[in-house]
């Protein structure tokens, strides 16, 4: 690594309000000077190893790539288990993710400055003139201006920095002439007229040919943008004025930086999630580092790194020290509300924030940064992967892992301010995992359920830009690179930006050099680049020391709110109302709840919802009862829940060439077989005749011994069960009729029987939507003989490891207790469809009883009266802050300063019921707009 040992740069103090060239130069360069005081922890990896590591992940993107150029390309991105690319408007719309794809090869735009991390510069140059022959941004399609700024601008711009860096050395890309800059510039100012607001905060989409709000540009209606959204543009947009000195760019995505910073909350310097373009009202006022947000914080430092402009660190210094006083409960990260922060918003964490400890290494506050990524560590050895979502006890909360890089990020940035080896044995886990679980023959998948490891059918952009420059960075040596990445500064997709553009083509700068900071106190604040040689004091153990006692921080956390219910339990302690006998309608229980702090929302579908802040409680005995009530309704809820749900299945075709890596996610039957119980059925699958599986088989010979492929329709799920039993069946696989419908698009349905006894259906059934089922049709058509294996979760796909994976009883339990444990998130999920919402074209199906299953890791949809039988379930929430003993201490501490706030009469009994109401209301808006929440 370079400058190790302190050399230029961090460890020498630099002077207060450095030259901003200075401070750019050496904020970078202060990650990488403590590579070689490292001695202790973890063992040293060897050289060998690491360059063996390094040649793995090459190999992987060339597994990626080469799949991708192979079977997708001009198409926006692979769909790894067709092995087909995906074109928007071809497949099935998934909604807000589809607003990446341009039809603009994004894929092979995002992978350009990888090529070139990765040392194929050959590829690069190919690919460069592919992108220039063949892209064309100009078409009639609605696209996100954040993911075409991060992805195709940003894409542009790294291909553009690299292309001139290798022409300079001479050798590569001599032909070059600025030609992605142009192409850059072109699509520079297509994403213009999106700024065209009066807060001069962007629409989030455009039409790439007809702009916003003509009647052909079908977008320019929308009145809300994500914080992130709006404001992470900044490095692309500046880079593209100081490449061409067309200064317009840097200013609007300044006029956007500006904005949102003057509508921070004032009190607590947070920002909200959504804003409102027009009014700048925050449409959701509840504020993390995750989703929506993140990438705002990221662009402010390094806007600062970038461009040398203080005001853009003042800005992102006031903000950290808010997200440290409120979001940051080390190791957690917990989403707050902006105007009481205090109050959590959540009681889950999302994947995204998985990035906030290699800014908080670029910002050099280590301690925190380390903790947050073991404690992430440890959710990924639990699940594989990091879930889209999981709870402040380390339970899945949303069971998806789209293959984001933001954790292998970290892990780079860490292990290049530590220099500690575990960071390597960490990346090596990450390689070791995307192999076994993520990789297909035609590319990687994403997950679709980290706990059953079945697969999505889709490999984002990202994975490529992001994922594997981290990974081959992280082994590489500096004579891997062929140029100095210290020179660069990396974008929030990775992207590399030259930090020579900071002396470039300031006059936007020098233009919007303001003197409102000056009113700030900044007396706090650090204006020198961290020092790492203070960092860790001739302490070559600091990362391990800070690490140890989050060892187990996983494992061993128990859900707070439990215990104390036990312990209550044990002494008899009981609410003055028990669940079982609320009754939603009755007034005097209303207003028992209302005493307790816990207060009733109805949902729009509905269904009714409870949420306890003890904080509300009329004293801190009634928040007790409150809590108990909470409890005792999360427990009934989640009884029943247990009763009638099941969790998704996994079908795994094991046969030659998939051997398993192809994991089909698939509904469960209420009847035969119990996967979870029983050990998993194996064999070759063979279509009955009739297909419909509703009268006895003319085929017996065909399946029998075989798993039988039946198709949805016409009779009941339970009698096709039994037709292909009795021909001899060994297990069943029902595919769906209703043509392209898909487990990615469509909420997974459990089978129901036919209402009567079906204790003789012994063998095991699963469901597969029509696009799973297809990929089994399909591998029939192509290699005839298809194994495949039922279960409950995918088995290791390597044959020579196959040991048990953790056991479905523990998931089970997982299962039952996330829907404990998750019940104040559920807001997100109540829009979920029914089944019959989903499929309107299965009519013939009529006959047949499908039930809802919650098959993710949200919580179930129960039945909607709003009456008095606590068995149909209302949906509870469990108080703020009661997961872990972390969360524990949290709440602790959040009670004691409300205590001194002048609003909150913790044990005081002080606060009016007005206050009160006022304050339900409040939150009640705040997660009715969470209710929409999207990652
Ligand atoms: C990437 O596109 C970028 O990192 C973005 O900032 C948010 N996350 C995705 C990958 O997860």
């Amino acid at each position: 690594m370079s400058e190790a040992g302190g050399g230029r740069g961090c460890g020498s103090p630099i002077p207060q309000r450095a030259p901003w060239s200075l401070v750019a130069a050496t904020a970078v360069l202060c990650l990488v000077s403590v590579t070689s005081v490292w001695t202790a922890g973890a063992a040293p990896m060897s050289k060998e190893e690491k360059q063996k590591l390094g040649n793995q992940v090459l190999e992987m993107f060339d597994h990626a790539y080469g799949n991708y150029m192979e079977h997708a390309y001009p198409a926006d991105e692979l769909m790894p288990l067709t092995c087909r690319g995906r074109v928007r408007g071809q497949e099935p719309s998934r909604g807000d993710v589809d607003d990446a794809l341009g039809k603009f090869s994004l894929t092979l735009i995002d992978s350009l400055d990888t090529l070139v991390v990765l040392n194929k510069t050959k590829e690069f140059e190919d690919a460069v003139r592919k992108v220039l022959k063949d892209v064309n941004l100009d078409n009639d399609v609605v696209v996100s201006v954040f993911e075409t700024n991060i992805r195709v601008l940003g894409g542009l711009l790294g291909g553009h920095s690299l292309a001139i860096m290798l022409k300079e050395k001479g050798e590569y890309m001599q032909w070059y002439n600025d030609e992605l800059l142009q192409m850059a510039k072109q699509l520079g100012y297509k994403l213009l007229p999106a700024f065209n607001t009066t807060s001069g905060l962007p629409y989030p989409r455009i039409n790439l040919k007809f702009g916003i709000q003509k009647p052909e540009a079908r977008t320019g209606t929308e009145t809300d943008t994500c914080t992130a959204c709006a404001g992470t543009l900044i490095l692309e947009f500046a880079a593209l004025s100081r490449f061409t000195g067309a200064t317009i760019f840097e200013e609007y995505a300044r006029k956007a930086l500006d904005f949102l910073w003057e509508k921070r909350q004032r009190s607590s310097n947070l920002v909200g999630v959504t804003i409102n373009i027009h009014t700048g009202d925050w449409v959701r006022k509840d504020s993390g580092v995750g989703a929506g947000i993140d990438s705002y914080y990221e662009y402010l430092l390094k806007a600062y790194v970038l461009l040398g402009d203080d005001s853009f660190l003042e800005r992102f210094n006031t903000h950290y020290d808010a997200i440290m006083r409120y979001i940051s409960q080390p190791p957690l990260l917990l989403d707050v509300h902006i105007h009481k922060p205090m109050l959590n918003a959540r009681t889950w964490m999302d994947a995204l924030l998985a990035f906030f400890p290699g800014l908080q290494v670029l910002k050099g506050d280590i301690r925190p940064a380390i903790e947050t990524h073991e404690m992430l560590y440890q959710v990924i050895k639990k699940h594989n992967f990091l879930p889209e979502a999981f709870t402040t006890d380390f339970r899945v909360h949303w069971a998806q892992h789209p293959l984001r890089p933001e954790f292998a990020e970290s892990t780079y940035f860490l292990y290049k301010a530590t220099g500690d080896p575990y960071y390597l044995e960490v990346g090596k886990t990450l390689i070791e995992n995307l192999n076994k679980y993520a990789r297909v023959p035609c590319g990687f998948a994403a997950m679709k359920d980290v706990r059953t490891g079945s697969h999505e059918d889709r490999m984002d952009s990202f994975f490529l830009a992001e994922m594997f420059k981290y990974l081959y960075l992280l082994f590489a040596d500096k004579e891997d690179i062929i140029f100095d990445i210290e020179d660069y500064i990396f974008t929030t997709e990775a992207h590399l930006l030259p930090l020579w553009l900071s002396t470039t083509n300031q006059s936007v700068y020098k233009k919007n050099t303001t003197s409102e900071y000056t009113e700030l106190d900044d007396s706090n604040f650090d204006w020198t680049c961290p020092n790492t040689q203070i960092l860790f004091p001739n302490d070559p153990s600091y990362a391990q020391s800070i690490r140890e006692p989050l060892k187990n921080v996983v494992d061993k956390s128990c859900p707070r709110g439990i215990i104390r219910v036990e312990e209550s339990f044990r002494s008899g302690a009981k609410p003055p109302l028990r669940a079982r006998d609320f009754m939603a309608t009755n007034p005097e229980h209303l207003e028992i709840l209302k005493k307790m702090g816990v207060s009733l929302i109805h949902l729009k579908d509905g269904r009714v919802q409870l949420v306890q802040h003890a904080i509300q409680a009329a004293s801190s005995i009634d928040a007790e009862d409150g809590l108990r009530f909470m409890q005792e309704m999360i427990e009934l809820s989640s009884q029943q829940q247990k009763e009638q749900q099941l969790p998704p299945r996994a079908v795994q075709i094991v046969s030659h060439p998939f051997f398993g890596r192809v994991v089909l996610t698939a509904g469960p039957a209420q009847f035969g077989l119990d996967l979870s119980k029983h050990k998993e059925t194996r064999g070759f699958v063979a279509s009955s005749k009739p297909y419909n599986g509703c009268s006895e088989l003319t085929n017996p010979e065909a399946v029998v011994g075989k798993i039988a492929l039946i198709q949805r329709g016409q009779c009941m799920f339970a009698e096709k069960a039994r037709n292909i039993q009795n021909a001899g069946a060994i297990g069943g696989i029902v595919i769906d009729d209703n043509e392209g419908s898909s487990s990615d698009t469509a909420p997974l349905f459990q089978m129901a029987g036919d209402g009567k006894d079906t204790d003789d259906i012994k063998i095991p059934m699963l469901f597969l939507f029509s696009k799973e089922g297809s990929i089994i049709l399909d591998a029939i058509r192509e290699y005839e003989e298809v194994e495949v294996l039922l279960s409950d979760k995918a088995k290791d796909r390597d044959p020579e490891e196959n040991e048990e994976q953790p056991s479905p009883e523990n998931d089970s339990q997982n299962q039952s207790a996330e829907q404990i444990t998750s019940s104040f998130q559920d807001f997100d999920l109540v829009d979920q469809e029914s089944p019959e919402e989903s499929s309107p074209n299965s009519s013939p199906e009529s006959s047949e009883s499908l039930s809802p299953a919650e098959m993710d890791s949200a919580t179930s949809i129960s039945p909607s009266k709003q009456n008095s039988d606590p068995t149909e379930n209302h949906e509870t929430a469990s108080p703020n802050g009661e997961c872990t003993d972390l969360d524990n201490q949290r709440q602790q501490q959040s009670e004691t300063e409300e205590d001194s706030s002048p609003n909150v009469s913790w044990g005081k009994k002080a606060q009016p019921i007005d206050s009160i109401l006022a304050d339900w209301n409040e939150d009640i808006e705040a997660f009715e707009m969470m209710e929409k929440d999207e990652l």
